[in-house]
């Protein structure tokens, strides 16, 4: 198995593959592993986990940034941990890797992929379990597993899919082609593609925005937009008349609302 780098980064002071910045309501989530292009390890994963979840508990934190160190956002799961790897073992690793992905989604504050490079395999997983995806016209998406005698274990076959379509999904997959950022917004599976430079404004400013909103309803709205996906319209359309009518139990409807008509900005306080 691939050891953690060196040296400890970030908030918190146990995490060696990430570093975890908060400013103000925005947390950024970075994943510094450069000299594996940032490469989902064991480690990697686990500590993706434990941040998310310590984000997902805090009810300062109103927006999430996940980016990559370096010219990768995620180059994949990590291929020298992977490579002796038991059915057995690849299992555990696999469903480690699900676990991450599901907490991200089901996380109540909205993720923006901020996607600096390399998405692959895993990667681009990870990337596709956000609820944003920005792509910097640098940024490259795939899932290459095939070309290594596997396929995806993140989610890749399932979230691809969901995202843009059979046909689509199936040709990337089965073929192992990478695709640029221009293709990627093409196809659906970013929604926004800015030069490299202003790639971290834009998912900041994106994140700046979500914070000032109501976080009740920002959470219900993504987790209608979640749960949605997976049952039938009628079904999704009830979760979301349910979600709708408990945002009016909220002190934010009325002051979102009120705001409105008295013409001023709203004051959000999260009850
Ligand atoms: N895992 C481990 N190390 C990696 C990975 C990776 N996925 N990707 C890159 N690296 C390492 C390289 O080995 C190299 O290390 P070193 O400097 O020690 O030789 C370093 O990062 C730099 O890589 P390159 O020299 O290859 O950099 P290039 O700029 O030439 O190429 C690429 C960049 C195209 C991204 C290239 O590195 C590449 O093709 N990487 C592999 C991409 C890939 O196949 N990803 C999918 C992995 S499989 C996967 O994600 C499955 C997920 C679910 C599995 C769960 C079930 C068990």
């Amino acid at each position: 198995m691939s050891a953690p780098d060196a040296d400890p980064k970030g908030a918190d002071p146990k995490a060696k593959n990430l570093r975890v910045e908060i400013d103000e309501a925005v947390a950024i989530v970075t994943v510094d592993r450069p000299k594996a292009l940032n490469a989902l390890n064991s480690a990697t994963l686990d500590e993706l986990l434990d941040a998310f979840n310590a984000l997902a508990a805090d009810p300062a934190v109103r927006a999430i940034v996940l980016t990559g160190a370096g010219k990768s956002f995620v180059a994949g799961a990590d291929i020298a941990e992977m490579v002796d790897m038991s059915a057995a073992e690849a299992q555990a690793f696999s469903a480690r890797g699900q676990r991450l992905m599901l907490a991200i989604q089901s996380c109540p504050r909205p993720v923006i992929a901020a996607i600096n490079g390399s998405a692959l395999g895993g990667g681009c997983g990870l990337a596709m379990a956000c609820d944003i995806l920005y792509a910097s016209d640098k940024a490259r998406f795939g899932q290459p597993e095939v070309n290594l005698g596997v396929i995806p274990g993140f989610g890749g076959t399932q979230r691809l899919t969901r995202l843009v379509g059979r046909a689509m999904a199936s040709e990337l997959i089965l073929t192992g082609r990478l695709i640029n950022a221009e293709e990627a917004l093409r196809i659906g599976l970013v929604c926004h593609v800015f030069p490299a430079d202003a790639l971290m404004d834009a998912a900041l400013k994106a994140a700046r925005e979500i914070a000032a909103k109501g976080p009740q309803a920002i959470a219900a709205a993504k987790a209608a937009i979640q749960a949605g996906a997976d049952v039938p319209i009628e079904r999704a359309c009830e979760r979301e008349t349910l979600a709708f009518a408990n945002s009016f139990a909220t002190d934010d409807q009325t002051e979102g609302m009120r705001a409105f008509l008295d013409k001023r900005p709203p004051n959000f306080t999260g009850r």
